[in-house]
């Protein structure tokens, strides 16, 4: 039997790598879409890629491909050749605060790109031949009209980069009604991992909390600790993309845990597992958590004591304050639910973070300067 054929455009994320494995795993040949960067922008799929000269079975490989989502004809080549039987469409400027600031960017990758990948498999006359999923987000709910969020809330996007999503979303939607393409949103709420990029603000927390776990720093600076969200893990959420394009009828889904917390508490349950304190200051907030000291289990540690401070730099224009899903129809239709707990997904992170501080701790302390990266 042919193996399916999948596309990810965005393969050098988070959620690219995860799906890259779990596609590759159920024997599809995989591509992926990657941008010309000027540094190596693949750690996250190293482990996944061979050298197309060393392998024996190069179908069962992932094969990478140069392309752009602000540029149709990379698009459309890729397409033309790669012969998708699946596109999923990840690639985005997915950070939210960043899109103030790039917001013209934003727009054309984000919303554009969606556009000019439909319109190849409409103009390469793919309609019947490839399904397509799009990564939609909860961040079109924005200023919430309904709690918890469900695929019939209403939408009302709070930043140039959810503004961007709703043209995406919208062009999906017209394209499955006009062409009869298989089109569906994934609308996803936050989800995280050990590799979720460093400066949004779970993997910016358990990063900065580990550095100062093994003493190579003493702060850590956030914005809005107040804000609210449906955190799940991205390897769950992974799956419901791939489920969601093998059903006999595209549909939109919502994707969450149903479970909410602030920033503030992410901090606190991040510094419980690096059994470390933590004391919050600075203006905007409102109170002094103190974490109990967690006596040590073995990956445990019981150095620094952390010190939270709030900078209004990470404020946005616009906030999104509080967000929670309700993925009922994904449960019932697609008998979906997430796997890994809120206390798992921080554990997971912040120990993976304590293993690479600890290393870097290892080579500072051989004399060689620490990176520092700062959001
Ligand atoms: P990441 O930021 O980790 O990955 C984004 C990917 O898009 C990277 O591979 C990046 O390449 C690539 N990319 C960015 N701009 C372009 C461009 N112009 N052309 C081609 N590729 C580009 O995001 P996630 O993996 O977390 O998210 C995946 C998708 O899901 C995104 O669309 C995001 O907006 C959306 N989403 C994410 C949620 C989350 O909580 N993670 C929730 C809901 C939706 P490079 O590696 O070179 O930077
Ligand atoms: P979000 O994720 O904007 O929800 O978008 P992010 O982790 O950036 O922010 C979550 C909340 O935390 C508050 N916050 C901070 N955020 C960052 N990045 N840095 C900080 O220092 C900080 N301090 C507090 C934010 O104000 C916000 O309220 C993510 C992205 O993955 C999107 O692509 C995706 O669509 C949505 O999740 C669902």
């Amino acid at each position: 039997m042919k193996r399916k054929v999948a596309l990810i455009t965005g393969v050098t994320g988070q959620d690219g790598a995860y799906l890259a494995e779990l596609l590759l795993g159920k024997g599809y040949e995989v591509h992926g879409v990657k941008r010309r960067t000027s540094l190596f922008n693949t750690d996250r799929i190293d482990h996944l890629y061979r050298d197309p000269h060393e392998v024996e079975d190069a179908d069962s490989q992932l094969h990478l491909h140069h392309g752009d989502l602000t540029d149709s004809t990379s698009l459309v080549r890729i397409i033309q050749h790669v012969e998708p039987d699946e596109i999923y469409n990840l690639a985005a400027q997915s950070h939210v605060a960043v899109s103030f600031e790039e917001p013209e960017y934003t727009a054309n990758a984000d919303g554009l790109g969606a556009l000019r990948i439909l319109e190849a498999i409409h103009m390469l006359g793919r309609i019947e031949r490839t399904r397509f999923y799009q990564a939609s987000t909860s961040e079109l709910f924005g200023l919430v009209q309904e709690t918890p969020q469900r695929e019939t809330t209403p939408f009302y996007p709070r930043s140039p980069y959810a503004v961007a999503k709703l043209f995406a979303y919208w062009t999906t939607v017209n394209y499955r009604e006009a062409y009869g393409i298989y089109a569906c949103n994934g609308i996803l709420f936050n989800h995280e991992s050990p590799v979720r990029g460093e400066t949004f603000v779970t993997r910016k927390i358990t990063r900065g909390l580990a550095r100062i776990a093994v003493g190579l720093q003493r702060e850590l600076y956030l914005g809005n600790l107040s804000a609210l969200r449906d955190w799940g893990h991205a390897r769950d959420y992974v799956e419901m993309q791939w489920l969601m394009l093998q059903q006999d009828a595209p549909e939109d889904y919502v994707i969450a845990t149903g479970e909410q917390y602030s920033v503030r508490e992410f901090v606190q349950r991040a510094a419980q597992e690096l059994g470390i304190t933590v004391r919050f200051e600075g203006s905007g907030v409102d109170e002094v958590g103190i974490v109990e000291h967690v006596e040590s289990r073995e990956t445990r540690v019981s150095r620094g004591d952390a010190i939270v401070r709030v900078d209004p730099r990470y404020f946005r224009p616009t906030e999104v304050e509080s967000l929670l899903g309700d993925c009922s129809k994904a449960r019932e239709k697609l008998g979906w639910t997430p796997r890994t707990s809120f206390a798992a997904l921080v554990r997971e992170m912040a120990l993976a973070d304590y293993q690479i501080a600890r290393r870097d701790a290892l080579v500072t302390m051989a004399g060689f300067k620490a990176l520092e990266h700062h959001e």
